[in-house]
């Protein structure tokens, strides 16, 4: 598919790299880059090439949330409805994608963008980047996922602060905070980024996979129930040629070789 606000890249390494390509706009999301971003995962999901997911920004920030030049007059629009319809596929879509997202953290994630890199699986954040819950600063609560991510990130007395002030937060105090995984220079946010999605993209993908929804599904169950699904998933893994690898390389001392598992 053709895309306009948006860069999809598949390099060699499986790794597909999704960039969000507004800056002007801080990559602020109206509908064409809703539907292409949709559209992007849709297609790293389907391509078996693809092993891992990178999300990311063009220019000075990683996504401003909706894009408010172009927000529809309060009063003329159901909210409930925009965001049924446009950002909580995208949200659904991330968690349901069994590829970890890496989210290369770039710069400022505001709004629905900041749901947007809590929906990721890891992020390697630059030092200039920060994070804000901007809605209550235009008067709206978060949406998009924050209310469920956040609390689970960072407890719910910190959530409250962070979603009620609507300050920004910086890099190294979303690392403090457990929010963003690492922490670097910006001239060295490439290389970081990659050499961790090159470790994903060389793991087992099955159980990688499998170890997304499980941490998820956890989160949501009671131990009795967690424990049903850990063994459910690790039934699958261990059905699959990945574990039979994983075995082999320990007996034989020497490294898995899960790409041609
Ligand atoms: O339909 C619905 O509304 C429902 C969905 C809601 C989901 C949401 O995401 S609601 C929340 C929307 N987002 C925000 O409220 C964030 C607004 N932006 C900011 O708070 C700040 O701009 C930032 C914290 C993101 C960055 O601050 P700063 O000081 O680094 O940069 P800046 O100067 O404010 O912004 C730089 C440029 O980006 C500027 O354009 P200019 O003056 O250089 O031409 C600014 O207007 C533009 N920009 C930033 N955010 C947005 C935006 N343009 C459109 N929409 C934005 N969200």
């Amino acid at each position: 598919m053709p895309y306009t606000s948006l860069l999809y890249e598949i390099r060699p390494s499986g790794v597909a790299v999704i960039t969000l390509n507004r800056p002007a706009v801080f990559n602020a999301f109206d509908l064409t880059l809703s539907r292409e971003l949709l559209a992007a995962l849709a297609a790293a999901g389907a391509d078996e090439a693809v092993r891992v997911v990178v999300l990311t920004g063009a220019g000075r920030a990683f996504c401003a949330g909706q894009d408010l030049q172009e927000a529809q007059q309060p009063g003329t629009f159901s909210f409930k409805e925009v965001l049924e319809t446009r950002y909580n596929p995208i949200i659904r879509a991330m968690r349901a994608l069994p590829k970890p997202i890496v989210g290369r953290l770039n710069g400022v994630a505001a709004g629905a963008g900041c749901s947007l890199a809590l929906a990721c699986d890891a992020l390697v954040a630059s030092r200039a980047a920060s994070l804000v819950q901007a809605f209550i600063n235009i008067g709206l609560v978060p949406d998009s996922g924050s209310a469920y991510f956040l609390p689970r990130l960072v407890g719910r007395l910190k959530a409250f602060e962070i979603c009620a002030l609507g300050d920004k937060i910086s890099a190294d105090e979303a690392l403090r905070l457990g929010l963003v995984n690492a922490v670097v220079e910006p001239e060295q946010l490439d290389a970081a980024t990659d050499a961790l999605a090159a470790r994903y993209a060389t793991g087992p993908a099955r159980a990688l996979g499998l170890l997304k929804h499980l941490l998820d599904e956890a989160a949501a169950v009671t131990l009795p129930e967690a424990l049903v699904l850990e063994a459910e998933a690790q039934e699958q893994a261990g059905g699959s040629a990945e574990y039979r690898e994983g075995l082999r390389a320990f007996l034989e001392k020497r490294r898995p070789d899960f790409l041609r598992a």
